[in-house]
């Protein structure tokens, strides 16, 4: 609920727009987008104030030319009071002096450090930060014990705060390409996540796996992950089993927004390529030398059943704003339960087939939107 008195999604945006020098703008504008300010006309209001930034910066990024003035706002839906305060702020005196204090603030550095763990959310960041501890080291010394994945976020947190770029998504797509090859022919990958959208960088790369052979990728994942952890490439990895089949309720549950694939959240050892060299940009005014020939980087696989393919690409290509949009949609304006299994027509009461993204929109009775155009 109501809690951590400080919103790390409020300012990326802010920050984003900002650092492009030109305050509260916006380039492009999207049809995605545009669907999206229809969508939010009827549900305003419902979420926490976290989602509430998040769609204000999507209707800021979505409008045609820069935003010079308060009155351009007037009638945009999702731009509640607070949001309004922060783009008057920046309006008259170039930046906003709440969200500045904000960032300056003791309690959001330390968030902002703590969360860089893979492995802590904002619920432990905070419980720690209440306990006077603001740092790596404060945490380490605390003798907090650590799971598995904070301890594996601790030991490789500079890697894993180091933005991944496309030649090292490509990189781990040629390995779990391999890998999925050697275990079962024939078994298929796609880049999903911000990669497939078009994103030039990310927090991580996503892949999903498949086999045109219904049943055939029963079993997959383990033979994939006990195939790179063979060849020394998982530096860590947690599988979570399928759970959709035993499921009593049923597959496309609206009120869950996690799927029941099989996946892997894991931390690949990648060998440093030639372009790369060995040579780091210069920090803090010194060039460094590391002799690592191997960076630390986050992936997700997961493995959907051919039948459910274009459900599984379509809900983890993100961004997570526009699948919760999307989902919405579905069930306010069509009256269908949508997840990354399938789609339920409430009013047929039954399951509509797709085999391609494109059938999906068309069941939601929206244009087709590109990956590109989904970076709400
Ligand atoms: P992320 O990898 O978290 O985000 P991203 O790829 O959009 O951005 P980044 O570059 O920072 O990595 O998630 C990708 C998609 O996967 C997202 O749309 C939601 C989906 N997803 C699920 O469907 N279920 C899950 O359990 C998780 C973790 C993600
Ligand atoms: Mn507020
Ligand atoms: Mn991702
Ligand atoms: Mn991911």
């Amino acid at each position: 609920g109501q809690s951590l008195g400080v919103h790390l999604l409020d300012i990326s945006w802010y920050t984003e727009s900002m650092r492009a020098g030109h305050p509260v703008v916006i380039t492009d504008r999207h049809k995605l987008q545009l669907n999206t300010y229809v969508m939010e006309l009827h549900f305003l209001d419902e979420d926490g104030r976290g989602v509430a930034f998040r769609r204000a910066a999507a209707v800021l990024k979505a409008l045609p030319a820069q935003v010079t003035s308060m009155s351009q706002l007037r009638g945009l839906p999702c731009l509640g009071e607070h949001s309004l305060r922060v783009i008057k702020d920046v309006l008259e005196n170039g930046e906003s002096s709440e969200v500045e204090s904000t960032k300056q603030s003791e309690r959001f550095k330390a968030l902002k450090i703590l969360t860089g763990i893979f492995g802590v959310g904002a619920k432990t960041a905070d419980r720690w930060i209440r306990e006077g501890i603001y740092n790596l080291q404060q945490l380490r010394d605390s003798g907090h014990a650590l799971n598995q994945a904070q301890k594996a976020g601790l030991e490789h947190y500079n890697d894993l705060n180091q933005p991944v770029t496309k030649a090292e998504a490509n990189a781990i797509g040629e390995i779990v390409q391999k890998a999925v090859i050697s275990v079962l022919p024939g078994s298929q990958i796609a880049l999903t996540g911000g990669f497939r959208r078009g994103k030039l960088t990310g927090h991580d790369v996503d892949f999903l796996i498949t086999h045109p052979e219904e049943g055939r990728e029963v079993g997959l994942m383990s033979k994939v992950v006990s195939w790179l952890e063979s060849q020394g490439f998982l530096l860590y990895q947690k599988t979570t089993r399928n759970s959709y089949l035993e499921s009593k309720d049923g597959p496309a549950r609206p009120a869950s927004n996690m799927d029941r694939f099989e996946r892997c959240f894991s931390i690949f050892k990648l060998t440093k390529g030639e372009e790369q060299g060995t040579t780091q940009p210069e920090k803090n005014g010194v060039q460094t030398m590391d002799n690592r020939l191997w960076r630390a980087v986050r992936v997700d696989l997961v493995v959907s059943p051919i039948s459910q393919f274009a459900f599984a690409v379509l809900g983890w290509t993100g961004s997570k704003l526009f699948e919760r949009e999307l989902r919405r949609w579905a069930g306010h304006e069509k009256d269908m339960s949508l997840s990354s299994h399938a789609v339920f027509d409430n009013k047929q009461n039954r399951y509509l087939r797709a085999t391609s993204e494109e059938e999906i929109f068309a069941y939601l009775g929206l244009e087709y939107i590109p990956p590109s155009e989904r970076n709400a």
